[in-house]
């Protein structure tokens, strides 16, 4: 069974603010705002308990494997759901550094439960990923789903969700003769988000402020995106290779490469001196190893 079937590949403009960052001033300043370790160790201690006292529908997804019309369903462990496997067996952590005020790196970790890896790629953190998900917080309610899958462009959302994605891959489609798209071999998971990978003291709609949250989500297709149009897709702007093109700022500007149009600031834009002999491969005129466009003194 495929699913869903989709009129076009539709970029829906998200008027929601759920997935970006927001910051109320009036409501911040009135929030506590707390030490980061300690408000780790909660959440973790907090996330800790619902993956021992919760699981999901895995027997569902092992009798039909195929079956895409299936669901990701969490419950509570009690009564006749007693001797379930809990999540806590079946997640996976990621260690995400967070900064604190102080400029000290506090690690977090991530939880996230890959239900169907999918067969496809998997998304760099700044590409664009074509979902289909539910926000949950810990008690249950849901503060936003998409039935019909969006366009997400991954560094307007949460680290944590942008960090958990990139571990499942996307999937295939095909398209039928009266315009529709059907997808399959897609990924699907939950992730678990402590707060500090989340909003943290910034409250949303729907969302507390210090909330860990909950999104099971599909992972459909992916494309690669090129935030400053620069000819240089967002994930190659990486320049040193660590996996976060957010810290690369050749120039130093205080922009990073993935947002700068002109990376190496000599005054030229890097479409402009990125490939002049049209090659596909980026010139480096003084053959210093260093593409014109990375090179200040060169062009
Ligand atoms: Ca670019
Ligand atoms: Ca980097
Ligand atoms: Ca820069
Ligand atoms: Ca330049």
């Amino acid at each position: 069974m495929l699913q869903p079937k989709l009129t076009r590949f539709t970029f829906v403009f998200l008027f929601l603010l759920i997935l970006g960052y927001s910051c109320n001033k009036d409501q911040a300043e009135s929030v506590e705002i707390r030490d980061v370790q300690t408000q780790f160790l909660e959440d973790e201690q907090t996330l800790l308990t619902y993956l021992e006292t919760h699981f999901y529908n895995y027997e569902d997804f092992e009798a039909d494997p195929s079956n895409y019309t299936l669901r990701i369903s969490i419950d509570t462990l009690s009564g006749e759901n007693s001797n379930k496997t809990p999540l806590v067996d079946q997640v996976a952590i990621k260690s995400v550094e967070v900064n604190n005020a102080d400029g000290d790196v506090i690690n977090h970790d991530l939880y996230y439960l890959i239900v169907r890896e999918g067969k496809g790629e998997r998304p760099s953190e700044v590409d664009s990923t074509y979902v289909r998900y539910k926000g949950a917080l810990l008690d249950g309610t849901v503060f936003d789903q998409q039935e019909l899958p969006v366009w997400f462009d991954l560094p307007q959302v949460v680290p944590g969700f942008r960090k958990g994605i990139s571990e499942l891959r996307s999937g295939s489609f095909s398209e039928n003769p009266d315009g529709t798209f059907d997808f399959y071999d897609y990924g699907q998971g939950v992730l678990f988000i402590p707060s500090g990978l989340a909003y943290y003291a910034n409250a949303q709609p729907g969302i507390p402020e210090y909330s860990p949250l909950i999104f099971s989500l599909s992972l459909f297709t992916l494309k690669a995106s090129d935030h400053d149009g620069d000819g240089v897709f967002s994930k190659d702007e990486d320049i040193d290779g660590d996996g976060n093109p957010f810290n690369d700022d050749t120039d130093g500007d205080g922009t990073a490469d993935m947002y700068d149009a002109d990376d190496d600031g000599d005054g030229v834009l890097t479409r402009d001196e990125l490939d002049l002999d049209e090659n596909g491969i980026p010139g480096d005129s003084d053959s210093d190893g260093i593409p014109n466009y990375l090179d200040s003194d060169s062009a």
